[in-house]
């Protein structure tokens, strides 16, 4: 199959294709039983990310079991953070651990000078990606997006209100904005990497994005993102980029008219009936299945399905979650959705 006739290429080209293409956030973890067996060699997960053999693996499961139409690399948002020399652990049953950044001086301290040294891993698993996969696959890299990367660095953990950062950004901006900008030269370097090793697509990840007032949305979220997306075009105007911040509502529509990027991930709460209306004509929309909705299957997750399908007939769409797989999802029903889609 030519490159272009990959469904998610021609979805985020602006094509309805024959079909819409269908991939899942963390389609690669928990809930798939072969994936706890190889994640259970390494102990720290950290380590398990840099392992390219383990991390090509990982990503290979889920298309081999439920053959989505593309594959999204096995990496984490914070491999930056670690990257850029903050003590970063993944604790089992608690979440991410990280030394935080609290001050100028912490901020200072960072540096961009083993970056690519220390990610050169994740780019050996793109290079092994890009001769493994199916040819009708799309391969996917990612980024977190600067702001919810940098309320892990702030908070130290991860967090329901993420707080420490939005505290930070209001009481010290000139800390703030220094952090920022680091994680856009890194985020922006590290893209431009991923799609020399392999990536044909981007997406960025703003989890976070909705726990931002709206004049500081703009300044941590869409200025950001706006500063990657220009970066990452002078050197691969063709790369498609979608941005996902999470929890926006209707801030979305600012977020595409200044960032362009061709895609957008939409989470659970949105109304799509909307984001056909006022966001397809901007960018081509991904999303929004209940991961829920997948954790209980039945007939409830065939008409979920299908309300997806049917209210984006005709126009360009990438079926997804509106969030990541839940780990108590039994792969049966995600089975049963890739089925309905491709049929
Ligand atoms: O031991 C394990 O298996 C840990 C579970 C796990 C997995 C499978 C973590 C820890 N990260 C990942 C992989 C991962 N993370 C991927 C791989 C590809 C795929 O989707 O299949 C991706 C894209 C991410 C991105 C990521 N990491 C995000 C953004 C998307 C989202 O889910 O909102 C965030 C916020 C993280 C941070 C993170 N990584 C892991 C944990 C437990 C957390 C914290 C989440 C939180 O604060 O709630």
């Amino acid at each position: 199959m030519s490159q272009s006739e990959k469904l998610l290429l021609q979805a985020l080209a602006g094509k309805a294709g024959p079909r819409p293409p269908i991939w899942m956030m963390r389609q690669a973890g928990r809930f798939l039983p072969e994936y706890r067996e190889v994640r259970a060699t390494t102990s720290s997960f950290l380590e398990f990310c840099y392992t390219p053999e383990k991390a090509i693996e990982v990503t290979l499961q889920p298309i081999r079991r439920f053959g989505f139409d593309a594959s999204i690399m096995f990496a984490d948002i914070l491999v930056i953070p670690d990257a850029l020399g903050q003590k970063v652990a993944f604790e089992e049953n608690v979440g991410p651990v990280l030394e935080p950044v609290g001050d100028g001086g912490a901020v200072a301290r960072l540096s961009m000078d083993k970056l690519h040294e220390h990610l050169a891993p994740v780019y050996e698993t793109l290079k092994g990606l890009s001769g493994a996969l199916p040819s009708d696959v799309t391969l996917i890299g990612f980024a977190g997006a600067p702001w919810t990367v940098a309320t892990y660095m702030v908070g130290g953990k991860g967090s329901p209100t993420q707080a420490a950062a939005r505290l930070l950004a209001y009481r010290e901006p000139e800390t703030f904005q220094a952090l920022i900008d680091l994680l856009v030269e890194a985020t922006a370097s590290y893209l431009i990497a991923q799609v020399e090793a392999g990536a044909e697509v981007l997406q960025l990840f703003d989890t976070w994005a909705g726990s931002l007032a709206p004049t500081e949305f703009e300044k941590w979220c869409v200025a950001p993102t706006k500063r990657i997306v220009e970066a990452v075009r002078a050197v691969h105007p063709d790369v498609p980029i979608i941005g996902f911040p999470k929890g926006v509502g209707s801030k979305a529509i600012g977020f595409l008219r200044a960032t362009g990027v061709q895609g957008i991930s939409v989470d659970t709460g949105t109304d799509m009936a909307w984001a056909r209306q006022e966001l397809s004509p901007l960018a081509t929309v991904q999303g929004n299945l209940d991961p829920l909705a997948l954790v209980a299957g039945g007939a409830a997750l065939d008409r979920a399905t299908d309300e997806l399908l049917e209210g984006f007939a005709g126009k360009p769409y990438i079926f997804n979650l509106g969030h990541g797989i839940e780990k108590e999802t039994p792969p049966d029903h995600v089975a049963q959705v890739v089925r309905r889609v491709q049929a």
